[in-house]
């Protein structure tokens, strides 16, 4: 499924909501005169809205101004509101977005980049009673949540392996952990036995048999974070989110532009952002099918992720890294699954949810595609190996 931010729009112009962007953009000096927003519907956490401007310049030059004005080309912007229950620090993460954005621009000025607006007190949000936002420039793409180009998935797995690449020597320690033991699968673990333990909505009985399939495959699911723990993988700045839809595309060449979606960058595995992407974009349904029995791994694009990742990475990494590629995309399919699992639980206040279900649908389909991963995992790791040797 492809996405063109076009494609995926509701444009209002009467609403609230209107107003409220309107004054986010006056807070970021965007000149011109705002025409209209359209709601971005990607992404689980944050809201993203794409605004645009009729461009000023176009306005004061035309003498003859009513028929021109309505011609004079557009100029957008995203606006993102942050969410605050996921990210409780949100003056943190733009912190870490300002350095790591300006680290990639230095290493790659002659490509596009994430360039984020500032008000007039030189900050890079907007906090107000309608919440914490950021204004960033527009880059004209796609994005794919699946597809089966098998170009799109290796330009995907080359734009990762590239990103985590540009971080190599970026300082660990200027970075603010915006979420803590974001990918942490035994306190992921922990969270959902508590919260089954309470069950304040009374919805455990119902998701009893999900909740004991999670718990049978506990000690291999969390087999990564347990070799983190005993410091047997090297931490490296990664991005911790790497959906394929989290990669800006070319239209017409396929080409990846940019990697988008710094929130969570953050000391991690390297098996964190290749297994999340490999879950994500090698499942044969969307994350949210409510066909779980036809979710599992395409090896055709598991392959094509692997090549490009590894085309960028595989010169760094050490053996153990390598070895637990295979092993840390089951790992994230069963993180995801109890966190899925633990928001439905409590009610879906995390994650954005379209229907009461949403969330339990989520759990079922990432529990499917995690059991076809362990079928799978000799052939997983061999493909891997093979990759990795170029
Ligand atoms: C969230 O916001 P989005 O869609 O990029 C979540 C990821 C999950 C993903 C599942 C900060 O990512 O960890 O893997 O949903 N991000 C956060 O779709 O929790
Ligand atoms: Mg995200």
């Amino acid at each position: 499924m492809t996405n063109t931010l076009e494609g995926t729009r509701t444009n209002r112009t009467d609403d609230m909501l209107f107003d409220t962007l309107r004054q986010i953009c006056t807070s970021f000096r965007i000149p011109g005169k705002f025409l209209s927003y359209d709601e971005i519907k990607v992404g689980n956490v944050n809201r993203t809205y794409k605004v645009n401007f009729q461009q000023p310049c176009q306005i004061d030059a035309e003498n003859d101004a009513s028929d021109a004005r309505s011609d004079a080309p557009c100029k957008s912007y995203m606006i993102q509101r942050i969410n605050t229950y996921a990210f409780k620090e949100p003056v943190k993460v733009m912190e870490n977005i300002d350095k790591v954005t300006e680290h990639i621009r230095a290493k790659r000025p002659d490509k596009v980049s994430l360039h984020f607006h500032h008000t007039a007190d030189r900050k890079n949000y907007v906090s107000d009673e309608h919440g914490f936002w950021r204004l960033f420039n527009y880059v004209p793409s796609v994005t794919y949540n699946t597809t089966e180009k098998l170009s799109v998935i290796r330009n995907a797995g080359e734009a990762f392996g590239e990103f985590q690449m540009l971080l190599g020597d970026f300082d660990v320690a200027l970075l603010h952990e915006t979420i803590p033991d974001f990918h942490n699968t035994r306190k992921r673990y922990a969270k959902l036995e508590e919260d089954v333990r309470n069950d304040p909505q009374g919805k455990v009985k119902e998701v009893q048999a999900e909740i004991d399939w999670l718990l049978s495959v506990k000690e291999q699911a969390c087999r990564l974070t347990d070799m983190q723990q005993r410091n047997e993988l090297p931490l490296r700045v990664t991005h911790n989110d790497t959906k394929i839809n989290n990669v800006l595309f070319d239209a017409e060449t396929d080409k990846a532009l940019v990697v988008i979606d710094l929130d969570t960058v953050m000391p991690g595995l390297v098996g964190h952002d290749f297994g999340d992407a490999i879950r994500f974009a090698a499942n044969y349904v969307s994350e949210d099918s409510p066909e779980a029995e036809k979710a599992g791994v395409n090896m055709e694009v598991f392959r094509a992720f692997t090549e490009g990742f590894l085309k960028q990475t595989a010169a760094t990494l050490t053996q153990a890294e390598i070895d637990t590629l295979g092993i840390s995309c089951f790992a994230l399919a069963c993180e995801l699954a109890t966190r899925f699992l633990d928001d439905y639980i409590l009610g879906s206040p995390y994650f954005k949810i379209d229907y009461p279900e949403h969330n339990l649908v989520r759990t079922r389909c990432q529990i499917a595609l995690a059991k076809d991963m362990l079928a799978r995992m000799d052939k997983m790791e061999n493909l891997v190996r093979v990759c990795a040797a170029g």
